[in-house]
């Protein structure tokens, strides 16, 4: 496919998926014109330190995410309300997946969700094995800030999630069955684990008052064990976020990243003087120094709250979406 013609594909996409959430064509068209579809590698001018307020998403979806975020943004929302739009965004998407509506399910045929928020305070949310809602991400929002609790899992997240006023939503698609229709017939019921099956969103975000704040959400990986929870909803794991240093978010296989609590050794790392781009590798290579990772991919993105932002990855293929001063870009993460 030619770049016009993949742009005036993803433009049409953008407007329907803008369109279906009942955003208004003046707001979202403008936000559009600073979308730029087509993957950069190399090194992010947004590693360079900036202020006002950024994102920083998981894979291709994470631009029209960031471009939902900042949407937010100008309604004066905070970090987290960034993060949410930008989730809610790529949730309701059926094209995707393996995020919410359309996403694959598990080897039984049940889509089961995974995930969380965290924000500047050190406050965190997060739901997992849940079924039937469209938007996990603000369900483990509700959990942060209407409940005591930090995970609730399972049937008693989606009870949570009635009596909140969650419509139940079945998220199972047509196109989505017919794949796993179609995987029954050969897998021998066993889970699969290879590197193409991934994109999870993940999403940091800073706010003009330089508050910080993250999410992750998923189905998690298609064709898993019933029961299975991934890293994503597991905070630490796929998420974490540091009000003094920054934060941190996780993609690929759950397993990995949970055996090295990867996005709070980003962080950490962090803490410790390293840069954004060498916190992420430094946790990449704890990895790669500890399982053989040929048929594996993860990779980390991480936003510090001076503005800097870096991404690698275990295998070449994993995008960010970079988002400052009203442009969306997406780039090539580094990885080895
Ligand atoms: C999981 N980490 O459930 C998620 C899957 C993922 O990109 O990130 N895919 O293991």
């Amino acid at each position: 496919m030619s770049t016009a013609s993949g742009r005036r594909k993803f433009l049409r996409h953008s407007a329907a998926m803008f369109g279906a959430l009942g955003i208004p064509m003046a707001s979202w068209s403008r936000y559009l014109n600073g979308v730029s579809p087509d993957a950069s590698s190399g090194l992010s001018p947004a590693q360079m330190p900036a202020t006002g307020p950024m994102m920083i998403s998981t894979w291709d979806h994470g631009l029209l995410a960031n471009a939902a975020g900042f949407l937010a943004c100008e309604r004066g929302g905070s970090a987290l309300d960034m993060v949410e739009a930008a989730a809610q965004f790529v949730e309701s998407d059926a094209q995707g997946r393996s995020v919410g509506l359309g996403g694959l399910p598990d080897r039984d045929g049940h889509v089961t969700l995974d995930a969380c928020v965290m924000n500047h305070n050190g406050e965190a949310g997060s739901v997992c094995f849940v079924q039937n809602v469209l938007h996990p991400l603000s369900l483990a929002r509700k959990v942060m800030e209407e409940t005591p609790h930090v995970i609730l899992a399972g049937a008693g997240a989606e009870k949570f999630a009635r009596e909140i006023g969650m419509p139940e939503t079945p998220l199972l698609t047509e196109e989505a069955r017919a794949a796993w229709e179609e995987w029954c017939e050969s897998a021998q019921y066993r889970p699969i684990i290879n590197i193409e099956n991934h994109d999870t969103i993940g999403i940091l975000a800073l706010d003009s008052k330089g508050q910080i704040a993250g999410g992750c959400t998923t189905s998690g990986l298609a064709y898993k064990m019933h029961g299975r929870v991934g890293d994503s909803p597991i905070i630490g794991a796929g998420l974490f976020v540091d009000g003094e240093v920054g934060a941190a978010t996780a993609t690929g296989l759950g397993e990995a990243v949970l055996r090295t609590v990867g996005s709070f050794l980003v962080v950490e790392l962090m803490r410790q003087g390293k840069s954004p781009q060498q916190a992420c590798e430094e946790a990449v290579h704890r990895i790669m120094r500890r399982q053989q990772t040929s048929d594996l991919q993860v990779g980390y993105c991480a936003l510090s709250t001076n503005g800097t932002m870096g991404a690698h990855a275990i295998h070449d293929g994993f995008t960010t979406a970079q988002s400052r001063n009203g442009q969306h870009e997406l780039f090539h993460a580094s990885f080895g």
